[in-house]
């Protein structure tokens, strides 16, 4: 018996992705224009020194037509780290710009993200099984996981699975540090001269791989238009029965580009934008200080019901919190087996004991369930896992604390009553809107026709993004020239930037710009459901951020 799938899947599974120009008219066999060498962004003589073969590669667009005839392409593709709407159409346009160069091109899956490409777990795809995927969400076609793939003995296993099954390429859809590990790959491969080519390409729904030649990546558009959607039912629903003051946190680990996405698109009565708090150095009492100011002076105006939105890495950008953190994480890296012994109680005690005095106290002042979730298991990275840290609690049970304090001084008289959300799963694997569907078919498509120009070391860029599919322009950026040195575990590592909310970018600014007067007045906005199907100006709009940004 066939597998059933709903009546919007069907329907998009025919749906045809746009793809920039020269693509579209020529497919993969594109002829690449070659731009000057170009620099890493910071630190460009150790960068140089670490990455000689890669180093200083020219960015390559696609424009015209090439006359060659090209061998047929055995490749491989991992998708790596959080699921981002539109990695199947990545999948998808690699495997479609592989068969349009040679159509006796191969395409191999590894299983599991970095772990399956190590440990040689692959599945072949065919016309079947891409089809099965086509413009769907979810990275369930080979899986995705966190395991980095950063050192030699890995790489040489990598070498050895791929040599064994004939691949010459690999795809590496990832963030930051996935894209940086396949920029340390691609030099590797080179060094090795084992004939493989890498090639990165731009995945995450946190909005924070992005630069001058990135100009999103893919997944945050879908995600946010999701995460917006259902703020703006729960506005409407907040604004209907009068009674609820509604916390909302919004996935996007460090960077608070969601956030401040969905804020430009709801118009909450506060939203708190991680980079400005650290920029001002605002304490948690200041925080709450804030949103507390909000809501009495809503309730003046007899509006006894609200939004706040709140970005998941908040916790780690307040300073006592930030340094808290960064104790808690050395600490726990040091003494993790003996750590992993103890009861929930001796754990508390363990670290109260360990901690310096100052970061002691603001630890005592959280409540046990914060604290137990901030000496939870880290992630790969050695990093706490904001996700699972219940922010949008901590600020209800401070703010409510705060609000009787007022009261008991005559100086608020109002009714708080506050419910608590965590938007971020549930935008992850949605049906890629139209433009994540079109974006991650031409990253994909892309990937093919640099494998096709026989490059190595960039990573797929699909540019122009604010305008129609037909003038996007496709091409690929060295991974060395977004790269600079940054201090990780106590060691100088290069690895390409993250790209936090710029204070003095235009999205902030008109955020910054409306802000009390959304704090006050109902100004809310209603974005709806995503559209798949009907008027451009509905189906095709992109971020406000990426329209500020660009335009
Ligand atoms: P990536 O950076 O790998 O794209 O993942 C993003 C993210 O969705 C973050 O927003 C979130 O903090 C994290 O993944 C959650 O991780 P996990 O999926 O392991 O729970």
């Amino acid at each position: 018996m066939s597998k059933q799938i709903s009546p919007l899947q069907k329907a998009r599974a025919a749906y045809k992705p746009k793809l920039p120009k020269a693509l579209a008219a020529h497919g993969s066999l594109v002829n690449a224009t070659l731009g000057s060498p170009t620099e890493s962004i910071a630190d460009t003589k150790e960068i140089k020194e670490l990455f000689p073969n890669t180093y200083g590669l020219p960015v390559i667009t696609f424009e015209g037509p090439t006359s060659e005839n090209k061998p047929p392409i055995k490749a491989g593709v991992i998708l790596s780290g959080g699921q981002a709407p539109g990695g199947h159409n990545v999948i998808a346009g690699l495997y479609d710009g592989l068969k349009k160069l040679n159509p006796a091109s191969e395409l191999y899956g590894f299983l599991g993200g970095p772990g399956g490409l190590i440990d040689n777990k692959y599945v072949k795809f065919d016309d079947a099984f891409i089809n099965d995927y086509r413009n769907t969400g979810g990275f369930d076609i080979i899986g995705s996981g966190r395991t980095k793939l950063e050192k030699e003995d890995q790489f040489d296993k990598v070498i050895a699975n791929c040599k064994s099954l004939g691949i010459t390429a690999l795809v590496v859809i990832g963030g930051d540090d996935s894209n940086t590990n396949a920029c340390v790959l691609a030099e590797y491969c080179l060094k090795q001269k084992s004939g493989i080519q890498v090639i990165g390409c731009p995945k995450t729904i946190d909005g924070d791989l992005k630069n001058d030649w990135i100009e999103a990546s893919f997944g945050f558009d879908t995600a946010t238009k999701v995460y917006s959607e259902m703020i703006g039912n729960i506005i409407r629903d907040a604004n209907s029965a009068k009674k609820y003051w509604h916390f909302i946190k919004l996935m996007g680990r460090s960077a608070s580009h969601i956030a401040l996405e969905c804020a430009l698109k709801t118009h909450p009565n506060h939203a708190i934008i991680s980079e400005e708090i650290a920029e001002n150095k605002t304490t948690l009492k200041q925080i709450v200080n804030a949103i507390a100011t909000v809501i009495k002076k809503r309730s003046e105006q007899k509006k006894e019901f609200g939004i706040i939105l709140i970005p998941e890495g908040l916790i780690e950008f307040v300073p006592e919190m930030k340094q808290l953190i960064s104790e808690l994480n050395d600490l726990l890296a040091a003494e993790a087996s003996y750590f992993d012994t103890l009861g929930d109680d001796d754990k508390l005690q363990f670290v109260n004991k360990k901690l310096s005095m100052e970061t002691s106290q603001a630890f005592s002042s959280l409540p046990g369930t914060i604290q137990m979730q901030l000496i939870a298991d880290r992630d790969p990275h050695g990093n706490v896992q904001v996700s699972k840290i219940e922010t949008e609690k901590l600020l209800i049970d401070l703010v409510g604390d705060l609000l009787r304090e007022w009261k008991a001084k005559g100086q608020y008289n109002g009714k708080f009553s506050a419910l608590n959300h965590f938007f971020g799963y549930e935008g992850r694997c949605a049906a890629p809107s139209n433009f994540d569907a079109d974006y991650c078919y031409s990253l994909g498509y892309t990937a093919s026709a640099l494998m096709g120009a026989a490059k190595s070391g960039y990573i797929s860029s699909v540019r122009n993004l604010t305008k129609p599919a037909d003038k996007w322009i496709a091409g690929g950026i060295p991974l060395t020239m977004m790269m600079n040195l940054e201090r990780r575990h106590g060691k100088s590592k290069p690895v390409i930037r993250k790209a936090l909310v710029e204070l003095d970018g235009k999205p902030f600014k008109l955020f910054a710009q409306m802000r009390d007067t959304w704090a006050v007045n109902d100004d809310y906005l209603y974005p709806g459901p995503i559209q798949y199907f009907g008027p451009t100006e509905v189906c095709d709009i992109t971020t406000d951020t990426i329209q500020l940004e660009k335009n």
